[in-house]
């Protein structure tokens, strides 16, 4: 008779997009992976009291709060994941674990480099009493990305050479979309830059094991103000809109920049919330001398392999179905051809954390991974306001 492994009690602040990913995350992990901790969804917090509740109800949460301080306190809650937008993150993480509460942050890390250092170190004094920390770049756990850095790391397409990664969105080309969180500064700390962007650095260094040395990049702002929403939807500061009134957008609505890695490779970097017609579109390309990988989320179950050795007859992008057993957590889901989506990262995001804590180790991205990200986005924000090449700190 099995022992039933003991209960991970979580808390989650936030439940929006993000805390509805996490939340299907946390109710299927435990129903389709062997887990050694058993995920417990005591509580959640959102600022209102009735649509906590409302989310509480509707995500499957034990219970739901209105101070996040309080859920921080609360000895039945072992692990806090921020589902907030960034300006929050710093303080709820902090103080979560000076608790010791495990901690599962979002992406970016936080607002600021500042913010993002002083989450590092403490995550790294938490962890000298066994407590863990996490930041939610989920794609890196998409099956398709780790077989391209498995054969990167496999020496399938040689000495690296270009990496070309793009994340494409279009939720606001339209002037007239309102005016939402992401688009002030003080809530998000970026744009594009940072809320798609910052998955495309952590990506690719990810699959080639570089890291990037120097940028050089243009931020963008297309449309300057925009309309209120009409209904008071949490904009910082921002009294709910009377007809016709409009805001100032305060962030990048697209990013591109360049940038080299410690390889040698040479890469372009392009994130927009622009690119009509492209839903979320992350598409990377990796050219090594022996040859090339190529991935696109939109078909996110294949992989492009270009293998330079085939003969010319022959040659030519293979299109890899990824969704054999033999890869990464596909063997806990479907059938072969079957296919996973969006929200399988998610959960796999979930069984690597609560594994990582139950073997006492530190889950990757750490929170020095999130640190070196916001290293590379202040970079690019200091090369676009200086028209200069930036070097990223080792
Ligand atoms: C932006 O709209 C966004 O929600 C990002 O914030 C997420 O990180 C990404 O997974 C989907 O798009």
């Amino acid at each position: 008779m099995n022992d039933t492994p003991r209960p991970l009690a979580v808390g989650m602040v936030g439940h929006v997009f993000m805390g509805a990913a996490h939340s299907q995350a946390w109710r299927n992990a435990p129903r389709f992976f062997e887990l050694p901790l058993t995920p417990a969804m005591a509580v959640v917090c959102g600022r209102d009291a009735g649509r906590a509740a409302a989310a509480a109800a509707r995500l499957g949460w034990s219970a739901s709060e209105t101070d996040w301080r309080r859920l921080v306190e609360r000895d039945d809650v072992d692990l806090v994941d921020i589902c907030t937008p960034g300006d929050t993150h710093a303080e709820i993480a902090i103080a979560a674990l000076d608790a010791r509460k495990h901690v599962l942050c979002e992406k970016p890390l936080a607002n600021t480099v500042a913010e993002a250092e002083a989450m590092a170190e403490a995550a790294a004094r938490a962890a000298a009493a066994g407590v863990r920390a996490m930041v939610g770049f989920t794609y890196r756990r998409v099956p398709a990305i780790a077989l391209a850095r498995r054969l990167v790391e496999d020496g399938r397409i040689g000495e690296v050479r270009h990496v070309r990664a793009q994340y494409l969105q279009d939720w606001i080309a339209d002037p007239e979309a309102p005016l939402s969180w992401r688009l002030e500064k003080d809530k998000a700390g970026s744009g594009a830059l940072g809320d798609i962007g910052a998955h495309i650095i952590d990506l690719t260094q990810f699959i080639t094991q570089d890291r990037i040395t120097e940028v050089s990049g243009q931020l963008t702002t297309f449309v300057k103000e925009r309309p209120l929403a009409t209904e008071h939807s949490g904009l910082s500061g921002t009294a709910a809109a009377g007809a016709g009134e409009r805001g100032p957008v305060t962030v990048d609505d697209a990013a591109v920049f360049l940038a080299k890695f410690t390889g040698g490779a040479v890469g372009v970097f392009e994130a927009t919330r622009f690119a009509t017609g492209r839903k979320n579109a992350i598409r990377i390309e990796i050219n090594g001398d022996k040859g090339s990988l190529a991935f696109d989320f939109e078909d996110m179950n294949v992989l492009q392999v270009y293998d330079a050795g085939e003969a010319d007859e022959t040659a030519g992008f293979k299109r890899i179905l990824v969704t054999g057993p033999d890869h990464p957590y596909v063997a806990a889901w479907w059938p072969p051809g079957h296919g996973l989506g969006y929200e399988h990262a998610f959960t796999h995001q979930v069984v690597d954390l609560v594994t990582a804590i139950a073997e006492g180790t530190d889950p990757r991205p750490t929170f020095a991974d999130g640190l070196q990200v916001q290293r590379v986005l202040a970079a690019v924000e200091t090369s676009s306001d200086t028209r200069s090449w930036q070097e990223i700190p080792a």
